[in-house]
């Protein structure tokens, strides 16, 4: 039956740069769930009897909020809903279950890297028929529309059984459990050379993939060790942990520091990789050569014709602005089309579906292609072993020939997190309102060619995103940025983004934050970090 419920607005639903993000706590509030799904809900048009894809990352509530979310989507009227088994979907994955089950959108339920458990966080995300997370537009609305719900429909049906696979009722609609693995697994044996990499496997090549007790551990399983052939313990940590063991799963050099550790020990791996709790973020560690998020995309992007997904070449790359200018250098060489989005995956959507380009990716590790919609860790790690399979090469000898042709852009990350979010707002206003000011100043051998506050007009909606980060930019191609984070569920979390070009390959062996050392401190003196943070250090450097 059918039930309609009253209810009140929640104070601060509002999507973040990748959905709705808040601590356990808050998402276990009586009617909390329910009225941020209902508000996506009325928030779309035309969906009665179309399928709806649901999915998440295994964190801890994930299988209550599963269970919510069926029952509000068939009380309006969704026809089919497709779960993944035990509530298991990737964000790429269930990305691609949309594409090629057309469902009408779908529904994904993770914090991402942020830490799980009963203290740890919890999301919501809305993604579109494309595949991919909803536009700003969705989201504004749905904001709206969380701060005057006054009910929401639901069902007051008995759980569904997650962990068995095929169909079910509930109410007028159809529930049916997938496996979350299949789909995702047959698009990457398209993509890419299985045999190729069989063979890389089969010559001795030895790979350990972390899981970080998070999502990607059944899908790397399935790929790397059984159809793959990687020896049995090549992937760690495979079991989805709803606390992820108590780790934080973020594969960066702080959170992932043991994999650095071995691939840089003497008889460590050839490859070491990572991906984070839902599965759409890559960490890539060859033996004795750590691979920086951005020369990633731009390393990829430079050997993608490799692999048979994309022998017929690239469109175009997309990154977001804060990510290093590394792959601009390719795609100038290669004459195609660079396009810079503000940080978040949904800005590449549309450049994606109009074809515009066909890698995308973010300096906070994450790189996709227009094989789905998001950013996807996987993906990535598979990209680089079909290169690594045909190049019959290191990953550091990829990277140093990758340096000599294009240069190096040193580049690094500072967070300042959890840090009082007046002073945070009063650092970004004070930076703001010096922008005009800043140019022609010179600072040693540094000298300001320009400084802006980041706007962004979509190419193909024509739609327009502004403040999305101070620019700073020098006359020698260096960058300082700054921006909040918006996917932090405590306070505000500072990220200034430092990037230097180095063209003279003599000078490409240098120790990153040394190589940025000038940089980095004036970084701090115009912003006056520590005057509004009371922070001298960044809490993480990646
Ligand atoms: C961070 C990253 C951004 C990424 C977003 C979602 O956002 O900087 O590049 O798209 O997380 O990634 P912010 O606003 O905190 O800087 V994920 O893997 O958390 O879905
Ligand atoms: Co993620």
């Amino acid at each position: 039956m059918i039930l309609t419920i009253a209810t009140t607005p929640f104070e601060g639903q509002k999507p973040g740069t990748s959905g709705l993000r808040k601590r356990v706590p808050v998402f276990q509030q009586r009617h909390y769930v329910e009225n941020f799904v209902q508000s996506i809900f009325d928030c779309l048009e035309g969906f009665a009897g179309t399928t709806l894809v649901v999915g998440g990352d295994g964190r801890f509530f994930n299988r209550e909020a599963i269970q919510t979310v069926i029952r509000l989507a068939a009380a309006n009227g969704f026809g089919r809903i497709l779960v993944g088994r035990g509530g298991i979907l990737s964000t790429p994955a269930a990305s691609n279950v949309i594409r090629v089950r057309k469902a009408y959108g779908g529904i994904i339920l993770s914090a991402s890297h942020n830490p799980g458990g009963p203290d740890g966080d919890f999301g919501i995300k809305y993604n579109v028929g494309n595949g991919g997370p909803a536009p700003e537009k969705v989201t504004e609305a749905v904001f709206a529309r969380t701060r005057t719900i006054t009910e929401y429909r639901t069902l007051d049906s008995a759980d569904v059984d997650l962990d068995r696979l095929g169909e079910v009722g509930a109410g007028a609609a159809i529930v049916e459990v997938i496996d979350p693995v299949d789909d995702y697994a047959g698009l990457m044996q398209r993509l890419f050379d299985f045999d190729r990499i069989r063979g890389l496997f089969a010559s001795g090549f030895r790979m350990k993939f972390d899981a970080m007790s998070a999502v990607t551990g059944p899908y790397a399983r399935q790929i790397l060790e059984r159809m793959l052939g990687a020896p049995h313990g090549t992937v760690m940590n495979f079991t989805p942990e709803p606390d992820f063991g108590g780790h934080h799963p973020d594969p960066n050099l702080v959170h992932a520091r043991h994999l650095y550790d071995l691939a840089m020990s003497i008889d460590g791996p050839d490859f070491c990789a990572a991906s984070d709790g839902d599965g759409d973020r890559n960490l890539i560690i060859g033996n004795h050569a750590f691979v920086t998020p951005s020369d990633s995309l731009a390393m990829l992007a430079a050997n993608a014709h490799l692999a048979p997904g994309y022998a017929k070449g690239i469109a175009g790359i997309a990154r977001s602005m804060p990510t290093s200018r590394a792959a601009d250098r390719v795609a100038e060489k290669m004459g195609i089309s660079l396009y810079e989005t503000p940080t978040g995956w949904k800005f590449f959507g549309n450049l994606l579906d109009a074809g515009l380009v066909t890698i995308c990716g973010e300096e906070s590790a994450g790189t996709g292609s227009d094989h789905v919609r998001e950013k996807d860790g996987l993906w990535a790690v598979l990209l680089w072993l079909d290169i690594v399979a045909a190049r019959r090469q290191s990953v550091a000898a990829i990277q140093r020939e990758h340096w000599a042709a294009y240069g190096r852009n040193y580049y690094s990350r500072h967070d300042f997190e959890e840090v009082e979010t007046d002073g945070a707002n009063a650092l970004m206003a004070q930076l703001r309102e010096g922008l005009v000011g800043l140019k022609g100043k010179r600072f040693g051998a540094l000298e300001i060619a320009g400084a802006d506050d980041f706007a962004y007009h979509d190419p193909v909606d024509g739609s327009d995103s502004a403040h999305q980060g101070i620019r700073v930019l020098f006359e020698d191609g260096s960058r300082i940025v700054y921006r909040l984070s918006g996917t932090g569920t405590s306070g505000a979390t500072l990220r200034v983004y430092i990037e230097r070009f180095e063209p003279d390959a003599a000078a490409h062996g240098l120790e990153t934050q040394a190589a940025l050392a000038d940089l980095i401190a004036l970084g701090h003196a115009l912003a006056r970090i520590e005057h509004f943070t009371g922070r001298r250090e960044p809490s993480v450097i990646t």
